[in-house]
């Protein structure tokens, strides 16, 4: 499914939009498919400095499921958002479901818990055609995608004071 506008906001002119200037940002990169988390990574790495932020600092951790615990730490590291980028592709594990769906919850659970943006930048398909096209192919950059959702919700957060 293709969308004909980006889901974050693309206004320069809105408030929280592409502007990034004085926000840092802590971007955790799982290794496993490291071919299309790194093509992740540098559509994350376009939209930050494309947007002027002040610092992005990259983590790695082995796999999808990691990605919580290490959000979990840098969540009281002093940044305004923290961008997870990962790849879990259903024909390459029997355990797709235990591994994509403990990535979201655990993700949406640091946001909640610690009150602040994870931008969830992982891919979950059925296969890795389908993940590169998500990865600077035909559908995009999902890793850019995310980061522009965390600039977003940094935004958000800072107009009610977080
Ligand atoms: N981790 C991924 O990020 N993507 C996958 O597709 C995947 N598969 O296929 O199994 C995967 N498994 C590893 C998992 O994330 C953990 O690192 C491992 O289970 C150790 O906790």
């Amino acid at each position: 499914m293709s969308r004909e506008t980006p889901h974050w906001n693309a206004d320069a002119t809105a408030p929280g939009s592409t502007d990034a200037r004085g926000l840092k940002f802590a971007v955790v990169v799982a290794r496993f498919n490291s071919t299309i988390t790194e093509r992740l990574l540098e559509g994350a790495r376009e939209a930050l400095t494309k947007a002027g932020a002040e610092g992005i600092e990259v983590f790695y951790v082995p796999g999808a499921f990691e990605l919580p615990l290490a959000a979990k730490w840098l969540a009281h590291g002093g940044y305004s958002a923290i961008i997870a980028l990962g790849a879990v592709i259903r024909g390459a594990t029997p355990h797709f479901e235990f591994v994509a769906g403990e990535a979201a919850r655990g993700l949406q659970q640091v946001a909640l818990e610690c009150s602040i943006p994870v931008a969830f930048g992982v891919l979950t398909t059925d296969s890795r055609e389908q993940a590169e096209a998500r990865a600077g192919g035909a559908h995009g950059n999902k890793g850019y995608d995310a980061a522009m959702t965390a600039i977003e919700m940094a935004h958000f957060g800072k107009a009610f004071g977080k």
